[in-house]
């Protein structure tokens, strides 16, 4: 970081919906918070030329380039900012540490084990010449997830003996929906598991401070074959005419079991079928002296059931999450003026940044994602393997 005019010259790798999410954030975080440096958007970087041309003038960046290499190696960029898929978060990642950059990649980190893994050595190595990493769960940052994690961690739960977690989405119901990169292996690593069942599982993980130890796991690719896109897109591609089709080589939706290393049980499931779920992150907590639950669709919101209140009184009350006190927003807007999806990146920043200006670790750390990456590789071996599935015999033959 320049150590005269106290900004971050932030050099972002990608413009679709995660890279326009980051842009909102860097423009407005030091605009809300008031934080021991100034992030500057200096410069995206994007395959197409023109694209990213574009993307620079409507999301604000200074500069452009289509070379994500000379972006990592410019002195003047202090941040690497990976908002790519899956397939080329190790290589930029890694140029980037070994450039001494300070580096946000999106989730999951890698689409491998392996990847995580050298990514995590990577980021430690990094660390001791100053640079400092992050990887991107940004649900972490949902003022009422962490107000659940302030919840557990002050005991109000008491042992925590459920987890009951689900990630639902319904964008590719329609097999008309073309094979976009996240429905292809080689680009996204995996499909509903990585993408969305990551966030749950580093979600539950980070509100109970338990890891998952272990898992037993389905998964189904519901629709096998799918038109080609006419271009490159995310969650809103088109078709043009009779395209031709190729093969969906990721799971459509995942679901499974698990132990915690504290004595919970849960239950997780990522799917991109749940018709009519738009974006329904929904985590429930049973504890012995109460239980939390959340919808990221209502966001602003938690059910909280305190156990230790008289019978009359016992029940699901919602939590309001739109106070002072509550985490992240003190610097928004008055109680009941509620905030949105965007703002859980702009208090990923906020978080980013503080740590990055004060040199301690951002969380969750490059090694947090390595934990989340051993699951979903975990959860991919037990649906292959599939030992622990008891079939059911038909009761009429
Ligand atoms: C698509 O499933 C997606 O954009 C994910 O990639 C994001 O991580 C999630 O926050 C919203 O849905």
């Amino acid at each position: 970081m320049s150590t005269t005019d106290n900004q971050l010259r932030v050099g972002m790798v990608g413009y679709a919906f995660m890279g326009a999410a980051h842009s909102q954030a860097w423009r407005t975080v030091n605009r809300v918070y008031d934080l021991p440096a100034r992030a500057r958007m200096a410069l995206i970087c994007g395959r197409d030329p023109v694209k990213v041309a574009e993307a620079a003038d409507r999301l604000g960046w200074e500069e452009h380039t289509t070379d994500w290499r000379e972006l990592v190696a410019r002195p003047d960029i202090d941040v690497v900012d990976i908002c790519t898929p899956g397939d080329s978060h190790a290589e930029i990642a890694l140029a980037a540490l070994a450039a001494g950059k300070h580096v946000l990649c999106e989730k999951p980190l890698a689409n491998s084990v392996a990847e995580a893994r050298e990514m995590t050595a990577a980021a430690a190595t990094a660390r001791a010449g100053g640079a400092r990493s992050m990887c991107g769960f940004n649900y972490r940052r949902v003022p009422a997830v962490a107000l659940m994690r302030q919840l557990v961690a002050d005991g109000r739960l008491g042992e925590i003996r459920h987890v009951r977690a689900s990630y639902l989405q319904d964008w590719i119901v329609d097999p008309q929906f073309p094979l976009v990169w996240r429905l292809r292996k080689e680009v996204s690593g995996s499909g509903a598991l990585g993408d969305i069942g990551a966030h749950i599982i580093d979600l539950t993980q980070y509100v109970t401070g338990q890891r998952i130890a272990g898992v037993s796991a389905v998964t189904e690719t519901f629709v096998k074959q799918r038109p080609l896109p006419a271009e490159s897109s995310g969650l809103a591609a088109q078709v043009d005419g009779a395209a031709a089709t190729g093969p969906v080589t990721v799971d459509d939706a995942a679901i499974f079991i698990a132990r915690l290393d504290g004595g919970a049980l849960a239950t997780y499931e990522a799917t991109r079928f749940a018709t009519g779920r738009k974006n329904a992150l929904r985590v429930e907590i049973n504890g012995s002296l109460g239980s939390v639950a959340f919808d990221l669709e209502r966001l602003n919101e938690l059910e909280f059931h305190d156990a230790t209140r008289p019978a009359a009184e016992q029940g699901f009350s919602r939590i309001l999450v739109t106070e002072s006190e509550h985490p992240y927003l003190s610097a928004w807007w008055p109680p009941g003026h509620i905030i949105g999806y965007e703002h859980s990146f702009t208090h990923q920043m906020r978080d980013f940044i503080e740590a990055v200006a004060t040199g301690v670790d951002p969380t969750p750390s490059f090694a947090d994602a390595l934990q989340v990456q051993l699951v979903l590789d975990a959860v991919v071996r037990s649906a292959e393997l599939g030992s622990s599935w008891t079939e059911v015999e038909p009761a009429l033959a």
